[in-house]
């Protein structure tokens, strides 16, 4: 059957090259996850004082995306979002993780990784986790193997941070059990108070060799940096900030080498370019922005191995590649590392108002590249697309029978990824403070009270009490409220929303 689908593809009644489901292995899927990255940090998306040759390369023969989102303005909902296919807002407890959160997929659920596993993938997911671990909060058993984790939502391996650099406990964990980890100096992890006798950063700055915080992240020091919890032992298992990258990149490069033969999915989430920003020395000066910048040739260094590593394994045409970022970027996060000092005209949200944590575009309209070798060719796509959509898509691409099975708000949106469909979704939700609808024309952000403005980050939230609609076409940067002059169209999209909330 599948033979015939190839003729038929041939004769051009088909308008998507179909998949050789049977007669070849089923593609490959990376998924590139980079934490914070910006619409405009990379060359290929308009930056001129970073270069970014790898993931500008994956451009070159892939499509880019312009209106491309992520589910949420930050992280742990946009990565439920993106394993789940269910809109964080919908479920309680997906903001932003603590280090000891429990695990909030729920292993019952139906994800992404469960159903390529299920098409015969071999799943793995390195770097940055921040999914909570464990059954409850704050019971984890570090010492020992942390279950519930990705093994029960569908990875077959992982190598992971727990939660964000920024964050203890500041191990990796490898199958659910803390790398390197002695038992003669264990692991201890809180977020209420901290140990006897342990340094912080508020009481020991002189301790931070490294970085100091610019606001919060003032308790447990790891590494010259003092985080957000408190932790105690391990020595043996810490990490160091500047070989984070090394790390995770030469894990995903073992794992592609080490599954060449048979179809795998590798999700890898980067730590670059979120805080604390301390790449290796190797990056050093590689911009003029200081670490922010260098941070971004490492991201880019890592993308560059991955490909490399695919080409050496003879697999890198039947691999579809896809870079793209949890949620717009922030220059101030927390530390004291120049971002803000040496960003000058670098603009890392790209012509788009707000970033992180924000309901303006620039909280999710994120990068999106998706390369597939002989399958995409160098194109720029305005197509409405959303990691949303991750699960339905890919589950698609593997073959899986995606009617049958439960998807949430995901929705197959191959033909527009492929870059065969110029339309893509007729609106997607977004979440920040506040909820948002956007469709290709209009931008409609939900009425909230919350402050309008965070002074530590510097960022425009989007929260105002009125109704706000922009016409995105033709004000990208939502400067102009038309939401008086248009009730009708401001109805409409309440009643989208209306609708999304009744299901
Ligand atoms: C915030 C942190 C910020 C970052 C963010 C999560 C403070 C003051 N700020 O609470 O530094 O860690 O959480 O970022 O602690 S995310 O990209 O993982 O969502
Ligand atoms: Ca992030």
């Amino acid at each position: 059957m599948c033979r015939f689908k190839f003729l038929f593809a041939g004769l051009g009644l088909s308008t998507f090259p179909l998949l050789p489901v049977e007669a070849q292995q089923k593609p490959n899927i990376v998924l590139i996850y980079a934490d914070d990255l910006g619409f405009g940090d990379s060359s290929c998306y308009g930056a001129t004082r970073v270069h970014t040759p790898h993931v500008d390369a994956l451009a070159q023969d892939g499509i880019r995306f312009v209106n491309a989102h992520s589910a949420a303005a930050t992280s742990t909902p946009s990565r439920y979002g993106l394993f789940t296919g269910e809109y964080p807002w919908r479920r309680k407890g997906t903001g932003i993780a603590a280090g000891d959160a429990a695990l909030i997929i729920h292993p019952e659920r139906n994800t992404l990784p469960k159903m390529l596993q299920e098409a015969g993938y071999t799943t793995a997911a390195v770097g940055k986790w921040h999914l909570g671990l464990g059954k409850e909060t704050g019971k984890q058993n570090w010492n020992g193997l942390i279950t519930p984790g990705p093994r029960e939502i569908g990875f077959d391996y992982s190598y992971i941070m727990a939660a964000t650099a920024d964050r203890v406990p500041c191990v990796f964990v490898e199958n659910q059990r803390v790398a390197n980890l002695d038992p003669r100096d264990p692991i201890q992890v809180s977020y209420t108070k901290n140990f006897p006798g342990e340094p912080t950063g508020k009481d020991n700055p002189e301790l931070l060799t490294k970085l100091k915080p610019s606001h919060g992240h003032d308790m447990s020091i790891v590494n010259g940096i003092s985080r957000i919890g408190y932790m105690k032992g391990c020595k043996s298992a810490l990490w160091e900030d500047e070989h984070i990258a090394d790390s995770v990149t030469a894990h995903a490069v073992q794992f592609i080498e080490e599954n060449k033969g048979r179809p795998f999915f590798l999700y890898f989430g980067t730590n670059d370019v979120h805080v604390p920003r301390y790449p290796h020395p190797r990056f050093w000066g590689q911009t003029d922005m200081g670490l922010r910048g260098d941070a971004i040739v490492q991201f880019d260094w890592s993308v560059g191995e991955i490909v490399k590593a695919l080409e050496r394994a003879g697999i890198r045409d039947n691999t579809l590649i896809i870079v793209t970022s949890d949620n717009g970027p922030v220059v101030d996060d927390g530390y004291a590392d120049q971002a803000v000092e040496k960003l000058k005209n670098h603009k890392p949200w790209g012509p788009f108002r707000g970033g992180k944590y924000s309901a303006y575009e620039a909280g999710t309209r994120v990068p999106f590249i998706v390369n597939w070798q002989g399958k995409t060719r160098a194109k720029e796509s305005s197509a409405l697309v959303s990691q949303i959509d991750m699960p339905a898509t890919l589950a698609r691409l593997a073959g899986v029978d995606i009617t049958v099975k439960e998807v949430g708000d995901s929705r197959d949106q191959l033909d527009a990824w492929l870059g065969h469909d110029e339309k893509g979704r007729d609106y997607v939700i977004g979440a920040a403070s506040t909820l948002t609808v956007l469709t290709r024309h209009w931008k409609y952000i939900e009425p909230q009270d919350g402050s309008s403005y965070n002074p530590f980050t510097n960022t425009e939230l989007g929260n105002d009490p009125q109704d706000q609609l922009y016409d995105i076409v033709h004000d990208r940067g939502e400067y102009d409220n038309v939401a008086a002059g248009n009730p009708l169209v401001v109805r409409f999209m309440k009643e989208i929303l209306r609708e999304e909330k009744a299901k």
